[in-house]
């Protein structure tokens, strides 16, 4: 496949001032008629009309009326205007086959229902266009078809039986083009902007689902909310549709004014989706709204530019959950999936710039590293500006860059402007791979303490050397009492290595570094279990104060691993304090007890030059986890008394903090009573939070087999449950049973494996069971491989994704790499295997 860089961008030769396009649906046949008003681009000389089209079978073509016999090849249609100089009208019809499509980019059929994903590239499998996203236009669409639902983008315009018109007013690029048809019925609201102008809202949702739609739409008036109050962003439309759809590869798309989707990513109710679906929903509710702004209004220029939108949008999205739920959690949630996901894609074969420089498959770089680390890299120039800068930068980016499409370099420059500082080492964060090390030393010495910092970035695939980077450093310090005898401040660390002094100090601190998690490095500190135990207990920064006791468990963890030693007493006698205070938000406790991933103990692991065996690591937890519940052992009734809740059931943030504590503390429990509480619990649980977790409680101590098959057949008429159903099974059983559970579960009537939600239900848990999907024999290498090869062909960019589960591969000790070796082979000698996945695994194999 070809490769395309970003240093060979040109701009397109045309701008396109209006796009008219008709859809005559047919499930196996749908016509698309399009009407393009092209004019010369002013900036550039090119005069080249190259159309993309993938997968069209075109039936005419018109230049100003006259018929036209374009040259089609390889996905580009190439014509010469008669007079590329003067504006000219491109018509043309093609035929396309929803049915068919199976990839699910383009438009496509699910269940019945029409859908389109356009982006990144999908467009190109709708009609001939050029499929890029700095050719922004209006669009009408008139859709004629017999379903009594059919939308577009934009403002609703003329409808009757069997057709409907749409017309979007503000220019976008084709990738925010969306049309939804079929039998779907509405759980409609209305929203009043600050200027006044009032919103339809409309949730599109199969029939039978409408009792899931109340809290979305809730979601989605704070949003709109919120977006007006924090950041000045109105809505600009009259309409805004949300349409759930049951097959869908990613979590959920921004199309203007007609957002699509994943239903697992919308639907909600308190019988079926646990309070981290209900967090999720909301997350994805408002990132998708916020993107009108942040990346409709003012997209990107090309797709190396993705970041632009996602990692702001993602920043957003967190502010957002911040502000209506608790910071402290948010920020440690993030940090733990930050780490679960982005940090081994830096540190392995995958590893590329949050702006990438070349890809082959664009699909394949809608990465943890474009999004998550993309909004970290935010988070740390709005550390460095400070909060008022911030916002007015913001300002001048929205005033500056509305319609258009836009770069890093853009980005980069409001924050010039208005603050007047030279970011061209910050701008290293955007092209420079992987994860900084920090590491930490301290001086102390008549009163003055000194922290100096050095940095390294390993190498990462295409950028052996690593310049130093600019890295905010949130520090406290404590003293010897624990109260705070500094503040947090930032350093600015932007050297090699870098001394910082502090003076005047009556007693030796304690450092609190990297507060709030400032910047995504991995900080490398010698430190006693004292020391962190005394941050455990004292640490005025929420954030730091979990990490403390986080790093207390890793060492724990990782001194049983490799000298066989028994669990720290620090980290229990800590952990039991932090419990025992009330005065801590619940949601805030459930997180301290929660443990370092076996995958991140192999990451440490490694970095420090072991090889890690997912058995020991596995063993190791489960006594951690088994001498934790001895030593808890009186605090946890008393923890399951503290978070009853009484009220009606309500997704928030104190109810939801309620039930994680008690979840936690049930999953110790049921290490010493052999699940009967959670038996008792399960016979009890009035919502899926409760029934979920008294189940995994059973599961987890190889039990509950009779309450897995009533929860199956209470919930078999609900694909999100069923999916549940499937990835619990996988996700606890031990490492010797994860496989033939797998493989049981793939011969289930259930098992939709065309589904993506299904499919991932089930491949999810195994690729991160890491002694089961790492036990010995290879065997769950195998059969992931099978089924991407199975896969591929149907799906080519959830293939894709799921071939990470190999990314870390080379972690492991020189068995498991080569039966690991066998299978990225055997799937890479495949004929026909997809853009996607070759390039996927080329990388992976390195
Ligand atoms: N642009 C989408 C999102 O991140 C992904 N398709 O919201
Ligand atoms: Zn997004």
């Amino acid at each position: 496949p070809a490769t395309i860089y970003l240093k060979d961008y040109v701009p397109f030769g045309y701008l396109v001032d209006e796009v008219h396009l008709t859809f005559d649906l047919a499930p196996n046949a749908t016509l698309v008629t399009s009407r393009i008003a092209f004019r010369p681009n002013p900036d550039t000389d090119n005069r080249d009309f190259r159309l993309n089209g993938e997968g069209l079978s075109l039936r005419w073509a018109k230049i100003d009326g006259q018929d036209w016999k374009p040259h089609v090849r390889d996905g580009i249609l190439s014509a010469t205007p008669p007079n590329p100089e003067t504006p000219f009208v491109w018509e043309a019809q093609v035929e396309i086959n929803p049915e068919a499509n199976t990839a699910l980019e383009g438009l496509y059929l699910s269940n019945g229902m029409y859908c389109t994903q356009c982006e990144a590239e999908g467009f190109r499998k709708i009609t001939y266009y050029p499929d890029r996203p700095d050719v922004m236009s209006t669009f009408t669409v008139r859709i004629n078809g017999p379903h009594p639902v059919l939308l577009s983008n934009g403002n609703p315009g003329a409808s009757g039986e069997g057709f409907a018109e749409w017309h979007d007013p503000w220019p976008k690029p084709a990738y925010l083009f969306a049309l939804v048809a079929g039998d779907l019925v509405a759980h409609s609201d209305r929203f009043t902007t600050v200027s006044g102008r009032e919103v339809d809202l409309n949730l599109w949702v199969r029939p039978g689902d409408e009792g899931k739609c109340a809290f979305g739409m809730e979601a989605l008036k704070k949003s709109m909310r919120w977006d007006e109050e924090v950041y000045g962003r109105e809505y600009d439309l009259d309409a805004f549709n949300i349409v759930a759809v049951d097959d869908f590869n990613m979590g959920a798309m921004e199309n203007k004014g007609l957002n699509i989707f994943n239903s697992a990513a919308v639907l909600a109710s308190p019988e079926t989706s646990t309070d981290d679906n209900f967090e999720r929903i909301e997350a994805i509710i408002a990132h998708e709204y916020f993107h009108n702004w942040t990346g409709n209004r003012i997209t990107c220029r090309d797709w190396f530019q993705l970041c632009l939108k996602e990692g702001l949008t993602v920043f957003r999205d967190a502010q957002f959950t911040s502000d209506l739920r608790s910071a402290p959690v948010k920020r440690i949630r993030d940090v733990i999936e930050l780490r679960a996901r982005q940090f081994p894609e830096d540190q392995g074969p995958l590893s590329h710039p949050v702006r990438p420089e070349s890809f082959q498959e664009i699909n394949n770089f809608y990465t943890a590293t474009v999004y998550e680390k993309g909004a970290e890299v935010i988070g740390m120039l709005k550390r460095l500006v400070g909060d008022a800068a911030y916002a007015e930068a913001l300002d001048l980016y929205f005033a500056r860059h509305d319609g258009q499409a836009c770069t890093i370099e853009d980005w980069l420059k409001v924050f010039e402007d208005v603050t007047g500082r030279d970011l061209a080492q910050f701008k290293r964060w955007y092209s420079q791979a992987g994860t900084p090390r920090v590491k930490v030393e301290e001086d102390w010495q008549d009163g003055t303490y000194t922290l100096t910092l050095s940095q390294v970035t390993p190498p990462t695939p295409g950028q052996p050397d690593k310049l130093p980077q600019v890295i905010p450093i949130a520090l406290g310090l404590l003293g010897p009492n624990g109260d705070e005898v500094q503040p947090t401040q930032i350093l600015e660390f932007t050297r090699a290595q870098q001394s910082f002094t502090f003076e005047g100090l009556a007693a030796r601190p304690v450092p609190s570094i990297l507060r709030e998690f400032s910047a995504p490095v991995v900080l490398e500190r010698e430190t006693s279990p004292a020391e962190r135990a005394f941050l455990l207990a004292h640490d005025t920064d929420p954030f730091n104060r979990w990490e403390a006791g986080r790093t207390l468990a890793e060492e724990c963890l990782l001194t049983m691993i490799t000298e066989g030693a028994a669990p720290d007493a620090d980290y229990l006698n800590g952990l039991l304090a932090v419990l025992r205070d009330e005065t801590l938000d619940p949601a805030y406790r459930a997180l301290m007890l929660g443990l370092p991933s076996q995958s991140e103990l192999a990451a440490t692991l490694h970095r420090r030059g072991v090889t890690p065996n997912p058995q020991a690591i596995w063993d190791a937890t489960e006594t951690l986890r088994q001498s934790t519940a001895q030593h808890l052992h009186d605090l946890l009734p008393r923890l399951r008394a503290e978070t009853q809740v009484d009220q009606p059931f309500a997704p928030d943030a104190a109810q939801s903090g309620k039930r994680a504590l008690g979840g936690a503390a049930l999953a110790l429990l049921t290490r010493l009573d052999g699940g009967a509480q959670a038996t008792d619990d399960y016979g009890r649980a009035d919502n899926m939070t409760l029934q979920l977790s008294a189940l995994s409680c059973l599961l987890k101590a190889g039990k509950g087999q009779a309450e897995l098959a009533a929860f199956y057949d209470q919930w078999r008429h609900d694909r999100l449950v069923i999916d549940k159903w499937f990835g619990l099974q996988v996700g606890l059983a031990s490492p010797d049973k994860v496989v033939e559970t797998a493989r049981a579960l793939t011969g289930h009537p259930d098992f939709n494996w065309k589904n993506p939600n299904r499919f991932r239900a089930l491949f999810g848990p195994l690729a991160m069971h890491h002694a089961g999907f790492h036990f010995a024999g290879g065997a769950a290498y195998e059969l992931l491989a099978d089924w991407l090869i199975r896969l591929d062909p149907v799906n080519p960019q959830t293939t894709a994704r799921m071939c990470s589960a190999f990314q870390t591969w080379r972690r492991y000790d020189a068995d498991r790499q080569a039966l690991i070796a066998v299978q990225l082979d055997r799937i890479l000698a495949q004929p026909g295997l997809s853009r996607d996945t070759t390039e996927m695994l080329t990388r992976i194999k390195g």
